[in-house]
């Protein structure tokens, strides 16, 4: 299906991947902008010769990585990645904290995130709020057993509505870690470092989906053309 952001979203992507230099090991994020992204990545490789290695964020994006002609590696081969890229779900205006895991895939997109040098977030005009959970959930992965416990805890801690995700079919979404999500609304969220405090806290949770004083920079693209954000 197309986007009418699709526009925007390559725009971001393209800049991003074009930031990539041969021998870096590649952060590969997951969503929509992202597969702009590893497109563009694959085209490099193929009409320039680039020469990376990627570390994809989930099994869909390392299935497009694969398609893209780019080549996988782990981190029993690198315990550091030179440059992720991954889009976002939100963009805090001022301070890029972000929400992110929409589409499911937090935990490894964090994994990754935190173990570069450099995290570029690419997104439309859509994204940017100036409070985290203005217009997103904030997605939680959970450990199965005892999720009905863990969405108390969560409820404890100001989310209203807490539900496992389910597929597009309808049924229980579970993500390529073998756990559920559990999508919590906060509204907009004044403190997020103290709301992930609590959050981490909880037994049963393996990781939200606010990425706090993680962005090296975003770039937001829209109609104006791109802007380059820097913490
Ligand atoms: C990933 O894809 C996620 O963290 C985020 O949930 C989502 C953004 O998707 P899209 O680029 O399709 O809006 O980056």
């Amino acid at each position: 299906m197309t986007d009418p952001m699709d526009v925007h979203k390559k725009t971001a992507a393209r800049r991003a991947a074009d930031m990539v230099k041969s021998g870096m090991v590649v952060g590969i994020g997951t969503g929509s902008t992202a597969a702009f992204m590893i497109e563009r990545l694959g085209e490099r490789i193929r009409e320039e010769g680039l020469e990376i290695v990627g570390i994809p964020t989930s099994d869909d994006s390392e299935d497009k990585a694969v398609h893209a002609g780019i080549p996988l590696t782990d981190f029993a081969a690198h315990r550091r990645i030179d440059l992720a890229i991954d889009g976002a779900d939100e963009v805090q205006r001022g301070s890029l904290h972000l929400v992110k895991g929409l589409g499911g895939a937090l935990l490894r997109e964090k994994i990754v995130a935190t173990a570069a040098r450099k995290f570029v977030v690419i997104v439309d005009g859509r994204k940017p709020v100036d409070l985290l959970g203005e217009r997103a959930p904030v997605p939680v992965e959970v450990i199965p057993f005892g999720w009905e416990c863990t969405a108390e805890y969560l409820a404890s801690c100001g989310a209203r509505g807490v539900k496992p995700r389910q597929d597009r079919n309808g049924g229980l979404f579970v993500s390529d870690n073998g756990n559920m999500v559990l999508d919590c609304h906060f509204g907009p969220i004044e403190d997020p470092e103290a709301l992930a405090r609590k959050i981490d806290a909880i037994v049963g949770v393996v990781e939200h989906g606010m990425f706090l004083n993680m962005a090296s920079e975003v770039l937001v693209a829209t109609e104006q053309g791109i802007e380059r954000w820097e913490p």
